[in-house]
């Protein structure tokens, strides 16, 4: 419907909200049977990227993000913790590495990057995971260009950033920073050459017309995201969220199937919530384009799906990790 045919570097023509708004509403299975002739069209059915998380700065953020129990606005009971070691974070990419992760992320409790002791440590870390074979990415808050180009540098292939819900959701979640201050950096991450890691979150308490919204300024990056995760609210006790009531399993379906119409040739990511899914659920979001996951335990604080029943999963599935 919105599948651009172009080469890499044309401008795909951004779809409106309202074109968003009416593929999310489309009976489900044809949405489904349309994602997965898009997949199949630009990537192998078979394959599956696998990242694996760790929290590098646990908790105790300044901003007030309604879903995260790292920020000190919300008493969750996650103890902040400092910056880990080097040393630490290389047996953690090691063990990654091992399980068949091909990307290793890693996210601190930031509001934004500042030069310093820690930024140059980051930098190391990113350094050394690289030379371990890994694919690298941080997600670290907001970025200067400058500092955007020093990751670069180190060797960092990705910057997460997510845009986490529509523009005009957005003030009701967050408060102490704007959807532009994202979008800002977004734009310094590529201007050094990154790849970008770009999503959201499904069951804010958002409406499918912000849900919309979300998926038409993704889509409407050039050039997309090179990696979209699509992450369910993991309901955390102590958030502004916690009682969020769960949104029907078919609306994050709905979310991956139209991910993967809008941006075809990125990798869509079914990133948190997927420990409370069920297979078939899972499975139907692969069929639907999704070609990402986390693996291993842990997400950043929320324990992730179980790696032995992933393995299996994948398994009955056909599918298989990707190598990069
Ligand atoms: N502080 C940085 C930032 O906000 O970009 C990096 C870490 S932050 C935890 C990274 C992303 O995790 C958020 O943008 C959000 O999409 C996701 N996230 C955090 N808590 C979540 C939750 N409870 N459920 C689902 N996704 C969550
Ligand atoms: C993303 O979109 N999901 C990941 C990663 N990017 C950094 C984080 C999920 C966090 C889930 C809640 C937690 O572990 O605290
Ligand atoms: Fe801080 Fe990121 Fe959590 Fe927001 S999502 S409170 S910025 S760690």
């Amino acid at each position: 419907m919105f599948e651009a045919k172009m080469t890499k570097t044309e401008k795909a023509p951004a779809p409106g909200v309202e074109e968003v708004e009416r593929l999310l509403e489309r009976p489900l299975l044809d949405l489904v049977f349309e994602a997965a002739r898009v997949h199949r069209e630009h990537h192998d059915p078979r394959a599956v990227q696998c990242s694996q998380l760790l929290s590098i700065k646990t908790g105790g953020c300044s901003e007030d993000c309604g879903y995260c129990a790292q920020s000190a606005h919300h008493e969750t009971g996650i103890e902040p913790e400092p910056l880990l070691d080097v040393d630490e974070v290389l047996a953690a990419a090691r063990q990654a590495k091992e399980n068949g992760a091909a990307r290793f992320c890693m996210g601190a409790a930031w509001r934004k990057v500042r030069d310093g002791k820690d930024f140059d440590l980051v930098l190391k870390m990113v350094e050394e995971v690289k030379k371990l074979g890994l694919e690298t990415c941080v997600t670290l808050g907001k970025l200067s260009r400058e500092q955007a180009a020093r990751l670069r540098g180190a060797g960092l292939d990705f910057y997460n950033h997510n845009l986490d819900t529509g523009r005009s959701h957005y003030q009701k979640i967050v408060s102490t920073h704007t959807f532009d201050d994202r979008l800002e950096t977004i734009d310094a991450a590529r201007s050094a050459g990154l790849h970008v890691c770009c999503g959201g979150i499904v069951g804010l308490g958002e409406t499918r017309r912000a849900r919309a919204e979300l998926l038409a300024e993704l889509a409407a990056l050039h050039p997309h995201p090179e990696s979209v995760p699509i992450n369910s609210l993991v309901p955390v006790a102590g958030t502004p969220l916690a009682d969020e009531p769960p949104v029907d399993w078919t609306e994050v379906v709905r979310a991956v199937a139209a991910a993967r119409i809008l941006m075809p040739r990125s990798h869509v990511r079914l990133s948190a919530g997927r420990a409370a899914m069920t297979e078939e659920a899972q499975a139907l979001c692969f069929l639907a384009g999704a070609n990402s996951i986390f693996i291993g335990d842990e997400l950043l604080t929320a324990r992730n799906a179980e790696p032995r029943r992933d393995a299996l999963l994948l398994e009955k599935l056909g599918l298989r990790p990707e190598q990069p």
